[in-house]
């Protein structure tokens, strides 16, 4: 069955994973996160697909959790289905690289889905925000965490406890994105990025996101050695010896994920 809350589409060795909830600046529900995670999974299993792009639409990448799905929830309920728990943890887990492509509202858990890619690129109409506050509660999907990590805790403190809306430039300066780019731009500069992803040695590419995910889990000199043994284990790949010897030799490197 093709899924109904999201548009999947192919760019060569990249996939575009489109959010499509539009009637509802793509509010999170059950329905979608789970799509999501199928989608992902299937990518990660596709031997074709090198990158994948998750983006929403002009007017918003996501703005939260569905908040009509949830409001008449009670706490014996949510907690016993463990709303939406299983499905990010999956989505959390997608080995290959996840550019998350923001323009517009990317707020609550739509914030905490971006925060979940490896990296975020947004347009210069994205408008980043944690506002659970306001509706009495708190981000449930790693906000806190996430959001408190990549911008340090007085500023994060600050957007949670006031839920105020962080525009893209700001949100560059902060370090939760990586780069800001005119909205009209967006798609083409995140494919284009994943592209030069694509080409890459796959083995590096998978140490190289394992490792600096594992800055977030590890202390500094565990980090280092655990980063110093992937570094080592990539001497037993062939790509190694292409790239090293390709750069000796003045040519483009041939990766054969090997
Ligand atoms: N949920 C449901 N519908 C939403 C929505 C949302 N988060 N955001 C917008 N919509 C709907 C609106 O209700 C409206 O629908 P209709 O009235 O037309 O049927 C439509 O999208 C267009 O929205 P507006 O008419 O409000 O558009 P405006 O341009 O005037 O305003 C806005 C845009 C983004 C400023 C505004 O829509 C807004 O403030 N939206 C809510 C933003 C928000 O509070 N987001 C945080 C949601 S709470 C969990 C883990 C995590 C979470 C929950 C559980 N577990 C582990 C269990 C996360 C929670 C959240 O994200």
């Amino acid at each position: 069955m093709p899924p109904v809350t999201l548009k999947i589409d192919r760019h060569g060795p990249v996939t575009l994973i489109r959010l499509d909830r539009p009637k509802a600046l793509n509010a999170l529900n059950a329905e979608l996160l789970r799509e999501l995670a199928e989608a992902l999974g299937e990518a990660d299993r596709d031997p074709t697909v090198r990158v994948i792009v998750l983006t929403g639409s002009d007017r918003a990448f996501a703005a939260g959790a569905d908040i009509r799905e949830m409001a008449g929830m009670t706490y014996p309920e949510i907690f016993r289905i463990n709303l939406y728990a299983d499905d990010t943890g999956r989505i959390r887990a997608t080995r290959k690289p996840l550019i998350a492509a923001v323009a517009g509202y990317c707020l609550g858990g739509g914030c905490e889905l971006a925060m979940m890619a490896d990296f975020i690129i947004a347009a210069d109409t994205a408008r980043f925000g944690q506002p659970e506050i306001t509706l009495g509660v708190i981000p449930g999907m790693g906000g806190t965490q996430r959001l408190t990590r990549l911008i340090g805790r007085a500023k994060s403190m600050e957007m949670h406890l006031t839920g105020r809306l962080m525009d893209a430039a700001e949100a560059e300066r902060a370090g939760l994105v990586a780069r800001v780019v005119p909205a009209a731009e967006l798609i083409a500069d995140a494919l284009g990025t994943a592209e030069a992803i694509a080409q890459k040695s796959q083995i590096a590419v998978f140490a190289a996101k394992e490792a600096v995910h594992q800055a977030d889990e590890m202390s500094l000199s565990a980090g280092v050695l655990n980063e110093r043994r992937l570094f080592q284990s990539l001497f037993g790949t062939e790509d190694q010896k292409e790239g090293m010897n390709a750069f000796l030799e003045k040519r483009p490197p041939v990766y054969r994920d090997r």
